[in-house]
């Protein structure tokens, strides 16, 4: 399929984005025009560019004429009009939609794509009904009807497509909530398509074996694919990555474009949840386009980011293999105010990825410190593993029929752990006076005065808090890669 690619502007000239796009989309561009003016009510160009256009499309054999432009129904319908029998005319988001519509392989995608189609129908059809209603005579009913209907069809068919993302995204968040308790902190990269996103994924996982979690995890299981193309990456991949200390699940999914109507943002807002949810955001940038370009994309980042995201932002600057240090040095200081302290990293040489690691570890939420004293038993034995799993030890001492944990995790991880050693007590104490109850934390026990400790657990304080999960919830619980039921956690 071939394309013939025009663009209208009125301070800049740049086709590369939409070459890009047309090329996403599987066509081969034939030819491209620009023109610099103000937009044309009927033709959106001038009248004599949508000729040369046509003609082109003839020399040329196009398929399709794509316009890098919002074209209202009206200038296409003109355009349409002009252009050869048979050519196509597409505008940008069309062709985005194209490109979605090919690539959307899980039911969600499909989803969002059909949403994003209808709500690009509903103005049209709305538009339509308004013009038939006007022309309506005796005798010339059938339109109106037809249209009106088609209307109401688009609206019930939109708020079953939203009921159905809806609930997915509940399952998500489910998962996520569960992960989190689980002891995982959430990190998610973001960025302009292109970028480099899935390329540092592999990077962050690479010390991870996914088929082990492939068949538990509808997400696991994808991979993260790299190409020089825009919108590789529809879907969202996770996987694990040890950063040191902390375990975390690195998620990768669609990149941020700019001009996009915001109804086509909101359609694949269930996809960007996961960036929207994070601990922490990777925001990746191409280090190697002009200092301008990656203003630009950064600024169309934040953008995406701002309405909804609550989690501190790294910016990372990428493909520095093919930036010198001065230029990057320059680059820095220029872009300081909207990315301040980056990240300079190659994800496809693996340069500074451990610089990165160690910055994720820096910025993630604080972890909460805790001491717990524990009877010897099988299931104190059971509740330190889990500490181990979930938290980092930095004490582990063991003195006749006791043993005192010290360790660092996050909140809902100190959380549980002195709930379950609370329960040891509950099965009766093997502890000295000192340490009664088993479950008891020991005293001072939080040298990072991290305020998290007023509600210490004790047997007592447990047997009264409702929201205490048992024993075997807190199993299912701590398994990860288990989606688990569809109920949410009850705490936090
Ligand atoms: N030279 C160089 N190329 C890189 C680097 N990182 C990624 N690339 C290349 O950039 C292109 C895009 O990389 P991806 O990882 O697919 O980028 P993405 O952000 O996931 O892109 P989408 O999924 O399309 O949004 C691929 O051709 C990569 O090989 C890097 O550090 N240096
Ligand atoms: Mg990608």
């Amino acid at each position: 399929m071939r394309a013939v690619v025009a663009k209208r502007y009125e301070h800049e000239a740049d086709l590369s984005e939409i070459v890009g796009l047309a090329e996403a989309a599987g066509y081969e561009v034939a030819a491209t025009r620009t023109q610099k003016r103000t937009e044309d009510a009927a033709y959106h160009f001038g009248e004599g560019k949508v000729s040369e256009l046509a003609g082109l499309c003839v020399r040329e054999d196009a398929d399709v004429l794509v316009v890098d432009n919002e074209v209202g129904p009206y200038q296409k319908f003109n355009i349409g009009k002009t252009v050869p029998e048979g050519v196509q005319v597409v505008d940008r988001f069309t062709l985005i939609l194209e490109i979605f519509g090919q690539r959307a392989q899980t039911r969600k995608a499909q989803l969002q794509v059909e949403l994003a189609e209808l709500r690009y129908e509903l103005p049209r059809a709305e538009a339509k009904t308004s013009l038939a209603k006007r022309d309506e005579r005796p005798g010339f009913m059938g339109l109106g009807e037809y249209d009106e209907s088609r209307e109401q069809d688009i609206k019930s068919q939109i708020s079953r497509i939203r009921d159905e993302l809806d609930q997915i995204a509940d399952t998500e968040e489910t998962r996520r909530e569960r992960r989190r308790e689980s002891g995982f902190d959430l990190v998610a990269l973001a960025g302009y398509t292109n970028a480099g996103k899935s390329t540092l994924l592999r990077r962050l996982a690479d010390a991870l074996d996914v088929d082990e979690n492939a068949d538990r995890h509808p997400d696991l299981d994808d991979t993260a694919v790299s190409e020089n193309q825009l919108f590789t990456t529809l879907g969202t991949t996770t996987r694990r990555a040890d950063t040191g200390k902390r375990e975390v699940l690195v998620t990768d999914t669609v990149g941020f474009i700019s001009d996009l109507p915001h109804w086509l943002v909101d359609s694949f807002h269930s996809t960007l949840s996961s960036v929207y949810h994070a601990d922490l955001v990777l925001l990746v940038v191409d280090a190697s386009e002009p200092v301008e370009r990656m203003r630009e994309k950064l600024a169309t980042s934040h953008d995406t980011l701002r309405e909804r995201n609550e989690a501190p932002i790294v910016t990372v600057f990428n493909k520095t293999d093919r930036v010198d240090d001065a230029a990057l040095r320059r680059k820095r200081d220029a872009l300081s105010s909207l990315a301040p302290n980056p990240v300079t990293v190659s994800g496809l040489e693996g340069t500074n990825v451990g610089r990165l690691r160690a910055r994720i570890e820096d910025e993630l939420p604080d972890w909460a410190t805790e001491r717990l004293v524990l009877p010897v038993s099988d299931d104190a034995m059971s509740l330190v593993s889990w500490v181990h799993d979930n938290g980092h030890v930095t004490q582990e001492t063991y003195g006749g029929d006791h043993v005192e944990l010290g360790f660092e995790a996050p909140p809902p991880v100190v959380d549980q752990a002195r709930a379950r050693a609370a329960e040891l007590g509950d099965g009766g104490p093997t502890g000295d006076g000192d340490h009664a109850g088993g479950g008891n934390s020991a005293g001072n026990s939080n040298p990072a005065g991290d305020g998290d400790n007023a509600g210490r657990a004790t047997a007592d304080d447990t047997a009264g808090q409702p929201d205490t999960p048992s024993r075997s919830e807190q199993v299912t619980e701590s398994e990860p890669d288990d989606p688990g039921p569809p109920s949410r956690p009850r705490r936090r």
